[in-house]
């Protein structure tokens, strides 16, 4: 396969005018009609080169006549010499077969609805099209079919028997088009933007589900009144439609007026859905709406400048989420999250810049590192300039730019121009992979504090050496009394070692660094228990408060792995202050009580020089929860009672108040043989508390009765039923894990043609630390066989499980020999999609 380069950019021979596409809609034999209207680009002339694949060409005319033109797998070519050199209009007609279309890409059904998946490159699976973002046009579409319910993007302008036509006064890169039809019934609502516009909103799902769609409306709502509070953004359409569908790659897509979401991310009942999924669907609904502004109106000018959508869409998603529920909480998830998924992609073979420098399949980095770390740039260049100036650069940026495909110089020079600083290494931070680690030294004499950090980051595939980035360190002090004697203050580090002074200190205090988690480092800092368990007590910053009760679990998990040391009674005692202090947000109490995962512990032990033992691990991870669950029994079933919620809101009070409840129960669990857990399961009426009690009874090896019922109660459903899969194979015990996963492969609801069932079943399998890695291997040959058959089908899914191997070089030469050898028999598949050669050849390095 070919690679990709960013330097290789080059504008194109062609512009897009307009479109006008017509579908005749037929499962395997869907005819569609475009008219291209194309403007030569001055200023660089050339060939006209259409990409196109799987499609079948019925005829091409250039301005009503048939032209010379070269046709194979993936492009269509006509020379230059054959086309007038001033706009013109190009017709084609092709069959293309929906019905056949596993790979959930271009145009496919799913439970007799038809929908797309354009982005990055699924538009070529349509027609042929200069599919590349940085051609955009006026789309017009009609489609034609006797399915009820037909939808493309942008205003509706026509509706007749069997056909509709819509029209986008917005131009927009192929990538965002999208269209629907199916019988699909509406929940419907409204919104009136800031200067009046009145707009209809809506969404589509199959019938059945109209009683899921509440929650999501409200959410669409308050992201379109938030975006306009808070960015000055309005909303730009007559209409806005959410379409929910079953078999879906990912969470949602952005297309213009018309997102397309995973029906997991938007249906939503008490009944049926967790807090967590609440909170991801209202997180998912506001991402995808705010991609109106950042994304489609701007969009990137090739897919390496991918971070520049998604890491501010991220970015300004978070924000909404803290707006609405707490933002001390939702910035623990997010380092959570940020810790889990990307440091470990950093951390690995697959680590790769923000801004990717070359790729061969791009769907494969549609990663957290292009996700979530570039989030996180955007929150450190806020930090840096001020909220003030973050406006103002934010301003420029969209004033500047509307309507064009712009690149990660363009965001930067806005807030260059809008602040007048010079942001050349700050924006080291997109080409430099890795995490940076960052230690820190502190002195103290006459009054005055010195903290001194230095910087490093290790080396990462094709980047040996890195520089020293700009780090915004937010630093407060703690008097040895427990009061806060300097407020939160940013550092800006730019040199590889730095120091900074605080001055008229009367006694020595406790310095909490990086409050907030300003940027995403690994902070390295020598620090007794007493110290930590300090600033759990004290500290004023909630993100460093809870660090430091993460840090104190986590050093008694290494110490219980390595040492076989019991938990310290001052780190037990420090869990239980927390946990009975009324003061504290019960949702904050949960973080505290959750212990670090199992996959973080081997990093940690990896970082250690000590080779991880996964069994050893997940005992003492046991273990601790056992003596937690001991020392705390007094105040367990005190704790449990308190929390109890009256009707059900999905809001962060309730959230949280479960989310407690359910840590708590889950640690009765081990000393009331699922008393409470069982009586809880049985009388819940809302599904947080059902899955929170089935899960604390797994947990315990207990539950296999009411995993029955659970499984009998929701076999209609089936996104409860997804949960029902993927808790068995979270929670089976670590020998057991693979046949589980085996056995629930052959049940009559799995089918590998559903994203969703398929992650719950071998997405679960790696999350399952101890079970993935069982001695034996059974799991990594499952997971290979299961990644090869999945790959015929749908290359895109298949690829994205790979990376479930990327921390293959931690563990023992066994377990990387057997690693090793699941990967090369992956490998050596003939016909492998080009996703997943690329993710396997990288992952073996
Ligand atoms: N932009 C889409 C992701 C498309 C993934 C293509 N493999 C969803 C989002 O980030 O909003
Ligand atoms: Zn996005």
């Amino acid at each position: 396969p070919q690679t990709i380069f960013l330097r290789d950019y080059e504008a194109p021979h062609h512009w897009v005018r307009d479109v006008a596409l017509t579908f005749r809609l037929a499962p395997r034999t869907t005819r569609v009609i475009s008219r291209i209207t194309f403007v030569p680009n001055e200023l660089n002339r050339g060939d006209l080169v259409l990409n196109g694949e799987e499609l079948q060409l019925i005829a091409a005319t250039v301005d009503g006549a048939i032209v010379n033109m070269e046709v194979d797998d993936t492009h269509l070519r006509i020379a230059s010499a054959d086309l007038p050199q001033k706009p013109f209009v190009f017709e084609a007609e092709v069959e293309i077969s929906p019905e056949t279309n596993t790979a959930l890409e271009g145009l496919y059904m799913s439970n007799g609805m038809y929908c797309t998946q354009c982005e990055a490159e699924g538009f070529r699976k349509i027609t042929y099209y200069p599919d590349r973002p940085d051609v955009m046009g006026v789309f017009t579409v009609r489609v034609e079919s006797d399915l009820p319910v037909l939808l493309s993007n942008g205003n509706p302008v026509e509706r007749g028997d069997g056909f509709a036509v819509w029209h986008d006064p917005w131009p927009k890169p192929a990538y965002l088009f999208a269209l629907v039809a199916g019988e699909l019934v509406n929940h419907p609502g409204r919104f009136t933007t800031a200067s009046g516009r009145d707009v209809e909103l809506n969404i589509w799902v199959r019938p059945g589900d109209e009683d899921k769609c509440a929650f999501g409306m409200e959410a669409l709502r308050k992201s379109m009144k938030w975006d306009e509070d808070t960015y000055g953004r309005e909303y730009d359409l007559d209409i806005f439609n959410i379409v929910a569908v079953d078999d879906f790659n990912m969470g949602a897509m952005e297309n213009k007026g018309l997102n397309i979401f995973n029906s997991s991310c938007v249906l939503a009942s008490k009944e049926t859905s967790t807090d967590a999924n609440f909170e991801r669907i209202e997180g998912i609904i506001a991402h995808e709406y705010f991609h109106n502004w950042t994304g489609n109106r701007i969009t990137c000018r090739d897919w390496f400048q991918l971070c520049l959508k998604e890491g501010l869409t991220v970015y300004r998603d978070q924000m909404f989420s803290g707006d609405m529920r707490s933002h001390a909480v939702k910035r623990i998830e997010e380092v959570l999250a940020l810790r889990a998924r990307q440091f470990r992609e950093d951390n690995g073979p697959l680590a790769h810049p923000v801004r990717p420098e070359s790729f061969v399949e791009i769907n494969n980095f549609y990663t957290a590192t292009v996700y979530e770390k570039g989030a996180e740039i955007i929150g450190m260049l806020r930090r840096l300039i001020g909220d003030e100036a973050y406006r103002k650069g934010c301003d420029l940026y969209f004033e500047r730019h509307d309507g064009e495909a712009v690149t990660i110089e363009d965001w930067l020079k806005a807030f260059e121009d809008a602040t007048g600083r010079d942001l050349s290494q700050f924006a080291r931070w997109y080409s430099q992979a890795g995490t940076p680690r960052l230690k820190v030294s502190e002195s103290f004499a006459e009054g005055r504090l010195t903290l001194t950090f230095a910087q490093s980051t290790p080396p990462t595939p094709g980047q040996p050496d890195k520089a020293p980035q700009v780090l915004p360190i937010a630093v407060g002090l703690i008097g040895p009394n427990g009061d806060e004697v300097v407020e939160t203050r940013v550092l800006e580090m730019t040199e590889a070692t730095q120091s900074f002074t605080f001055d008229g200190l009367g006694a020595r205090p406790v310095a909490s660094i990086l409050r907030d988690f300003s940027a995403p480092v690994i902070l390295e800092r020598e620090m007794d228990a007493a110290t930590r368990a300090f600033l759990l007590a004290h500290d004023t910053d909630p993100f460093q408060k809870w660090e430091m009760g993460r840090m104190l679990a986590k050093d008694t998990l290494v110490a219980l792995i390595l040492e076989d040391t019991p938990p310290a009674r001052d780190y037990l005692d420090a869990i239980r202050a927390v946990l009975t202090d009324d003061s504290l947000d019960p949702a904050f109490r949960a973080l505290v009580l959750g212990l670090p995962g199992e996959d973080d512990l081997a990093q940690t032990l990896f970082d250690a020089g000590v080779t991880p033992d996964p069994q050893k691990i997940h005992d003492a991870r046991e273990t601790l929860r056992g003596s937690l669950a001991r020392h705390l029994s007094d105040a367990l079933p005190t704790v449990f009672r308190q929390m109890e919620t009256g009707a059900f809101v999905p809001d962060a009070d309730g959230s949280g108040k479960r989310a407690l409840r359910l840590s708590v129960l889950s640690l009765l669990t081990l000393l009331d043989a699922g008393k409470e857990a069982k009586a809880l399961f049985s009388k819940a009426d809302n599904m947080t508390e059902q899955a929170g009690a089935l899960a604390a009874l797994l947990a315990a090896g207990l539950g296999e009765e009411e995993l029955a019922a659970f499984g009998q109660m929701w076999r209609h459903d089936r996104l409860v039923m997804d949960k029902w899969f993927a808790l068995q194979v979270a929670l089976a015990a670590p020998a057991r894990a693979a046949d589980v996963a085996r056995d629930l492969s052959h049940h009559p609801d799995f089918t590998m043609k559903n994203p969703n069932r398929f992650r719950a079943v071998f997405g679960a399998l790696p999350g399952n630390h101890a079970g993935f890695h069982h001695a034996g291997g059974a799991a990594y040959a499952l997971l290979a066989d299961q990644i090869i058959a999945l790959d015929a089908l749908n290359p895109q899914t298949a690829a994205r499980m790979t990376g479930a191997f990327e921390t293959w070089r931690r563990y023992d030469a066994d377990r990387q020999a057997m690693i090793r050898a699941a990967l090369e028999r992956i490998r050596a598949k003939t016909g492998l999609s080009r996703d997943v050669t690329e993710m396997v050849t990288r992952i073996l390095g």
